[in-house]
């Protein structure tokens, strides 16, 4: 069995990833939302479930809110909520793409109006966040446009960053505005934010506080995403992952499930940069269970994110940084391909279990009689927004 250095598994217990309260709700595809037995009937529910995850994890003390899909009388009630179950609120995703309003844009439509309406919503995410406790606000926006010519994509760039300088201006001194691309959809000829360029040439505008979100799925097929990873922790502008897998569009699958050697080259370059356990970079899952049971769902993300992790830290660095001065192209690789082939999980296993936590946190959720109680008891379970 491969052991772990204490270096290592002290890295491992500092990680921490955030789950979207979205995982708990239904969702589907624009052809069907499933109902899944069990599914939280409100934002506490949601909670609860994701406390779940942690308890038998010890890895996802936080959880992202959306609002509106996460609206309640009382954010206090909501935060103490949470505190009690052993997890805290994390960041808060602003929504303007569900109002008929924003058809032809929210921080980027021509008309004064409806563009202080859609700025509006994001200083009332700010308010929220004052109440949870949040640090950042995550802005994921739905525009652009269809057709060549239907819009004047240097104009929209003009209002998108006078929008973001409204919404930057607000931002307490410990909050952040984190701004994430999506190369397509719903949008399909341009998107305002479609690359991490664009991402990056507007929160660079800003200052200090804004920064990237980088989502895994939002790319085009064959990008290197490790690339990114490394710039923009270069550049000390990634401030967040969204974590999903996909195989073709934003599929929001378990991150880790389509492609794990992704996932590991993504976790190298995020040690090699620094990014593993710094503040300034928040480790979130953006996923929605479609078929499979939802918190058992988000028990294997987190178990996938910290599996790969700690191959990431097996990594020789000093044998492969040998080879690669030596142009030992052979060596550099076989270096790196070593480690991706690790089977770290029973020494995880081991080491759970002297940390308190179950040696097999899916078999131990499976047994813990909580998926039934649920089932039982929540009837009518809400979409996490989608199809809302
Ligand atoms: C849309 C999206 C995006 C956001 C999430 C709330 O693409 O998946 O990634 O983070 O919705
Ligand atoms: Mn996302
Ligand atoms: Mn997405």
């Amino acid at each position: 069995m491969t052991t772990l250095s204490p270096e290592i598994l002290d890295a491992l217990e500092k990680q921490a990833i955030e789950l979207p309260s979205w995982a708990f709700g239904n969702s589907g595809t624009r052809f069907k939302v499933f109902a899944t037995p069990g599914t939280p009937r409100d934002p506490f529910e949601k909670i609860a479930d994701a406390a779940q995850v942690h308890k038998h994890t010890g890895l996802a003390p936080t959880v992202a809110l959306h609002i509106p899909w996460d609206v309640v009388d009382d954010y206090a009630a909501l935060r103490r909520h949470a505190e009690d179950l052993g997890v805290a609120l994390g960041t808060v995703n602003s929504n303007t793409f569900q109002d008929d309003d924003y058809k032809f844009g929210a921080l980027t439509h021509e008309d004064d109006r409806i563009r202080r309406k859609a700025i509006d919503h994001h200083l009332a995410c700010i308010d929220i966040m004052d109440q949870t406790g949040s640090r950042d606000l995550k802005i994921w926006l739905a525009e652009g446009s269809n057709y060549p010519g239907q819009n004047d994509m240097r104009a929209r760039q003009d209002r998108l960053h006078d929008s973001l300088s409204t919404i930057y201006a607000r931002l307490g001194e410990n909050q952040r505005l984190v701004l994430e691309y999506k190369f397509f959809e719903p949008s399909f000829y341009h998107t305002d934010v479609p690359d991490w360029g664009t991402s990056y040439v507007q929160v660079a505008a800003l200052g200090e506080k804004a920064k990237v979100c980088l989502d895994t799925g939002h790319h085009a097929p064959g990008t290197n995403i490790e690339f990114i990873v490394m710039q923009l922790l270069r550049l000390g502008k990634l401030g967040s992952f969204d974590f999903n897998s996909r195989f073709y569009a934003d599929d929001d699958l378990i991150v880790g499930a389509a492609d794990p050697f992704q996932l590991f080259r993504i976790l190298v370059e995020v040690v090699r940069g620094g990014g593993l356990n710094n503040p300034d970079v928040a480790f979130m899952l953006d996923q929605c269970h479609n078929i499979e049971k939802k918190i058992p769902g988000q028990i294997r993300s987190v178990l996938n994110v910290q599996e790969m992790t700690a191959r990431a830290l097996l990594l020789d660095r000093e044998a492969l940084a040998q080879a690669q001065t030596a142009n030992d192209v052979l060596a550099a690789n076989a270096i790196f391909m070593d480690a991706f082939q690790v089977d770290v999980r029973p020494a995880l296993a081991e080491w759970r279990v002297s940390r308190g936590l179950p040696a097999d946190p899916m078999a131990e959720y499976a047994a813990s009689g909580y998926q039934e109680q649920i089932e039982a008891d929540r009837v009518g379970g809400v979409q996490a927004g989608w199809g809302a």
